[in-house]
């Protein structure tokens, strides 16, 4: 197909594929609205309760498209381009939406992710990754610095060393140490993340949302709280929680000794 973003819905677990294998997937304004249109979407559609996300091809996604007129340098005498311009409409709504996601996002890395696409696998739920896939801050080795959340990111993922490294160096990390050093979830046999994957969507999708998008906010949240502030936000979220259905129905399940169905969002 020729959509930049390919949506396949299996129970209630949506999947959405970047889709310019021919560029590894990477971005141009047209396949950030795509996905952007996929993401609201799936958040919009009470019927799906998670969201993959993958690549088409053998990469994932190689960061922002270098040949975009909207990045690429301006030839000598005309105005130099501002890149905050592509930042501001495409990449920080992007990391605003998988943030505020009602439910869980996986990243299924199926080959390299580079710059932004390294760091749109980073700011989803979940990371699995095939063991033929790689985490490139390639931010550097062209002039930048980590964008799409990786300065807020990195350290807080793999401590200020390892995010200067990374950065600093722009190497190739292979998904094997990835997984080691704690940057993603898993790394799984390449033949096996689309099942790997799919299990770990159907298991988060029978959990209560609306308590896993919560405990997203609450996590990323209380990086900024002093630990009495944090103790106040558990408050207020476990009262709000705690008077909605999924509660009701979890108690009431584990009592019975049944499985809960859960419907919040
Ligand atoms: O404000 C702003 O918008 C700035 C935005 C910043 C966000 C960023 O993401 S900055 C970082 C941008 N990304 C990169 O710097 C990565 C560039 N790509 C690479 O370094 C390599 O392609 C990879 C290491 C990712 C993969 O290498 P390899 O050898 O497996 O593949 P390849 O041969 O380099 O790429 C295959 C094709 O994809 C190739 O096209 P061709 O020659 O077959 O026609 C290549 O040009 C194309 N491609 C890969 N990455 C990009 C790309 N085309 C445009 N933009 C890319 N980022």
């Amino acid at each position: 197909s020729d959509s930049l973003v390919l949506a396949t819905q299996q129970g209630p677990v949506l999947t959405l594929t970047l889709n310019r294998p021919a560029a590894l997937n990477s971005f141009t304004e047209g396949m950030h609205q795509a996905l952007r249109a996929g993401l609201d979407a799936a958040a919009a559609n009470p019927e799906v309760r998670c969201v993959v996300l993958t690549g088409a091809g053998r990469g994932f996604c190689a960061g922002q498209d270098l040949a975009d007129p909207m990045v690429a340098p301006a030839a000598p005498g005309e105005p130099p381009k501002d890149l905050a311009l592509a930042i501001n409409t495409l990449y920080k709504p992007l990391v605003q939406r998988l943030k505020s996601m009602p439910v869980p996002v996986i990243a299924a890395v199926n080959g390299v992710a580079a710059g932004a696409g390294a760091n749109l696998a980073l700011n989803c739920d979940f990371v699995l990754a095939g063991q033929s896939a790689s985490f490139i801050q390639a931010f550097a080795k062209i002039g930048l610095v980590p964008d799409t959340g990786g300065t807020w990111l990195l350290p807080r993922i793999v401590g200020r060393a390892r995010a200067l490294g990374l950065a600093m160096l722009g190497d190739k990390l292979p998904a094997a140490e990835a997984e080691r050093i704690g940057l993603i979830w898993k790394c799984v046999d390449d033949a096996a993340l689309a099942d790997e994957c799919a299990k770990l969507a159907q298991r988060l999708a029978a959990m209560p949302a609306k308590a896993l998008a919560a405990t997203r906010a609450a996590i990323d949240g209380a990086q900024a709280l002093t630990l009495d502030q944090a103790l106040d936000m558990e408050a207020a979220l476990q009262s709000q929680l705690g008077s909605a259905h999924d509660y009701l129905e979890g108690v009431a399940a584990f009592g019975a000794k049944r499985a809960p169905v859960f419907t919040d969002r």
